[in-house]
């Protein structure tokens, strides 16, 4: 790659050449791009060329926003915020009312069929719509205005993929997400209540670098992040294999960290990478099962917030026997890894080195110059 390219990146992001061509390394391999990928994934973040975006907002907790711009090393907000036009976000924009909506006709206006459309919230249908409306409008119908020009549209988080929280029964509101109202565009949907920063941050990088959105699978998700249940990288699966299960919450196989499977994980039923990438900035980052709280599936159409906590997830390939053994105090026993639970683990790590990379960027890098200042 040339050095006029990594210049402009060092000065745009403020990152070192070395700590950015890691990230694009891993962030190709972590969507299962070929070898060289990272090279045009490196041209494409460092060109000036930024899409534009509409971001809309309808029945949510902001909570997808929230998860983007809330790290404590100002690394993966910025790294979105740098390659992108945000020019219409109500929550982030310092203007308000008439200005606002005319920045957004301005920009769709200027951009149609080049502005990328990101959705966060889901939809009320019920009696024509009423109950979430933007400046005068609908969410229905600003959803139908936005769409009409977009290149592609990004459903950002449960509630946008298919209802999420809004939609759970009896669905007052008739929430839905926007798969079911936009059958023209190409959607895709990523899940998560939140969803993985990182998995956005990618999408939106594979979109800027080849044009178009990545593989999907059938829910509309994008393969490289859901395509693994949860289950398959859980660090907590060797208990599982073994039969080492936490009863209740507190009791000592909860404290000795096993399986959570009883107290209702979904893992086992859902698909998402959040044990690969984790969240946060917490030490090295962390997941709800990594800190004892079972998965409640919020990235899986039909467990999340449907599914009671109570509930047993029901594993898709490894039926586990009825009734399950005591903790017992097992000294100088190690737990045995079943060879694929293992290997499953090790491939999760991999595919979570982007994330950690993008996590400990910034950090790095302020680290480095502040060594160097010494
Ligand atoms: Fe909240 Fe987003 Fe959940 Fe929904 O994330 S974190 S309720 S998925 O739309 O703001
Ligand atoms: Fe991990 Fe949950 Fe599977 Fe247990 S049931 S191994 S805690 S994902
Ligand atoms: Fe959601 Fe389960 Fe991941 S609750 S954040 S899919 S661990």
């Amino acid at each position: 790659m040339n050095d006029d390219i990594l210049n402009a990146i060092e000065t745009k992001l403020g990152v070192s050449r070395r700590s950015f061509l890691q990230l694009c390394t891993a962030m190709a391999a972590t969507m299962g791009l070929p070898k060289g990928a990272e090279a045009a994934i490196a041209q494409a973040i460092a060109s000036p060329r930024r899409p534009p975006v509409i971001w809309l907002h309808f029945q949510e907790c902001t909570g997808c926003t929230e998860t983007l711009l809330r790290a404590e090393h100002p690394t993966l907000e910025r790294l979105i915020l740098d390659i992108i036009s945000l020019d219409y976000h109500e929550t982030l924009f310092a203007a308000a009312g008439h200005q606002i909506e005319a920045a957004r006709k301005a920009s769709m206006a200027a951009n149609k069929g080049k502005y990328l459309l990101v959705v966060e919230g889901a939809t009320p249908m019920k009696d024509g719509g009423i109950y979430c409306k933007i400046a005068g409008q609908t969410a229905h119908d600003m959803l139908m205005e936005c769409a009409a020009d977009a290149a592609a549209i990004v459903a950002i988080g449960s509630c946008a993929s298919w209802g999420g929280m809004p939609s759970t029964s009896p669905n007052p509101t008739g929430s839905t997400g926007v798969p079911v109202l936009i059958k023209d565009k190409p959607v895709v949907s990523i899940p998560g209540c939140p969803p993985n920063p990182y998995n956005f941050l990618s999408t939106v990088v594979h979109f800027l670098t080849f044009n178009k959105l990545p593989d999907l699978d059938a829910k509309g998700r994008p393969k490289f992040a859901y395509g693994r249940l949860i289950h398959e990288n859980c660090e907590r699966r060797a208990h599982f294999d073994a039969g080492r299960f936490a009863q209740e919450f507190g009791d000592e196989g909860h404290r000795k960290g096993y399986c959570l499977y009883k107290l209702g994980c979904k893992g086992p039923e859902t698909h998402a990478n959040c044990p690969a990438i984790l969240f946060g900035d917490v030490g090295s980052g962390s997941w709800p099962v990594g800190t004892g709280h079972p998965c409640i599936g919020c990235t899986e159409q039909g467990i999340g917030f449907q599914k009671p906590i109570y509930a047993l997830a029901e594993p898709e390939y490894i039926v586990p026997p009825a009734s399950y053994p005591h903790v017992v105090e097992q000294q100088g026993e190690g737990v045995t890894f079943g060879s694929a639970a293992g290997l499953a683990v090790i491939a999760g790590l991999a595919a979570g080195a982007g994330a950690a990379i993008a996590r400990n960027l910034g950090k790095g890098d302020r680290d480095d110059h502040s060594a160097g200042k010494e």
